[in-house]
């Protein structure tokens, strides 16, 4: 595992990543976007070795990117507009449900795209959430709600199962490592919104080029 995943997870840090992703025009640039997710995989090894399948999915999504970001096609891949434009154009993406580009960019993107969704309605119910709070029934209401759909029976009890684990919410709020409790709810009251705007913008793009159901 690269090092950057062993070093402690910050939550400003995720934050500024998914800012500076979205361009003036609101472009999303890829780069950013999967340092985003680098930095969220930073927290998901610290809850321990339940998380490990989902952190292995999370780095293996985000090399695949980072791949196509460094090969020599790397300019198409600078932002998810301009990849989808170039993988439609040269016919790389499974539209018609081939299964032929299993690990395009657009099919890639698209499972972050729907933890994305997850991680929104989570930290949604974080932030307004009480102090005994469960954080194993808000990340399952969120996982039901968005993320499950998409995922086999099996990956759905080993997801649940991981949830059980979770810290209790003060505790899992140090892991935030964003100071007070108050303070890590004013970052989330940052957060969420931003997310939100990153998600939408890549739905309506996925919508209307059809891409919502890629296999
Ligand atoms: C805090 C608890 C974290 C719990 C994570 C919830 C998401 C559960 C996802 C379970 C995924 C299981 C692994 C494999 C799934 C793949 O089959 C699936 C589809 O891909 P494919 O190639 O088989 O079609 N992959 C996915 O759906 C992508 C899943 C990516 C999950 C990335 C989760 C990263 C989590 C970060 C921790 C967030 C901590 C929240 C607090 C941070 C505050 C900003």
């Amino acid at each position: 595992m690269a090092d950057s995943e062993n070093q402690k997870f910050c939550l400003q840090e995720v934050l500024d990543s998914f800012k500076l992703c979205l361009s003036p025009e609101k472009e999303i640039y890829i780069e950013h976007y999967v340092s985003g997710w680098r930095g969220l995989v930073k927290l998901l090894n610290s809850l321990g070795s339940l998380f490990g399948f989902i952190s292995k999915d999370a780095v293996s999504k985000t090399q695949i990117l980072m791949n196509f970001l460094k090969s020599e096609n790397g300019p198409h891949y600078a932002t998810v507009q301009s990849m989808v434009k170039f993988e439609l154009d040269n016919e790389l993406v499974d539209v018609d449900k081939k299964g032929i580009y299993p690990q395009s960019g657009c099919r890639t993107l698209l499972r972050l795209h729907r933890a994305l969704r997850w991680l929104q309605l989570f930290l949604e119910r974080l932030r307004t959430s009480k102090e005994d709070d469960k954080t194993s029934v808000m990340c399952r209401d969120a996982y039901n709600e968005s993320l499950a759909q998409h995922h086999p029976w099996l990956i759905r009890k080993s997801a649940g199962m991981a949830f059980y684990s979770l810290p209790v919410r003060p505790a899992f709020f140090e892991v935030m490592n964003a100071g007070t409790p108050e303070q890590v709810v004013d970052v989330l009251g940052k957060a969420v919104p931003l997310l939100c705007e990153v998600y939408q913008i890549t739905e309506e793009l996925y919508q209307k080029h059809n891409l919502l159901d890629l296999p």
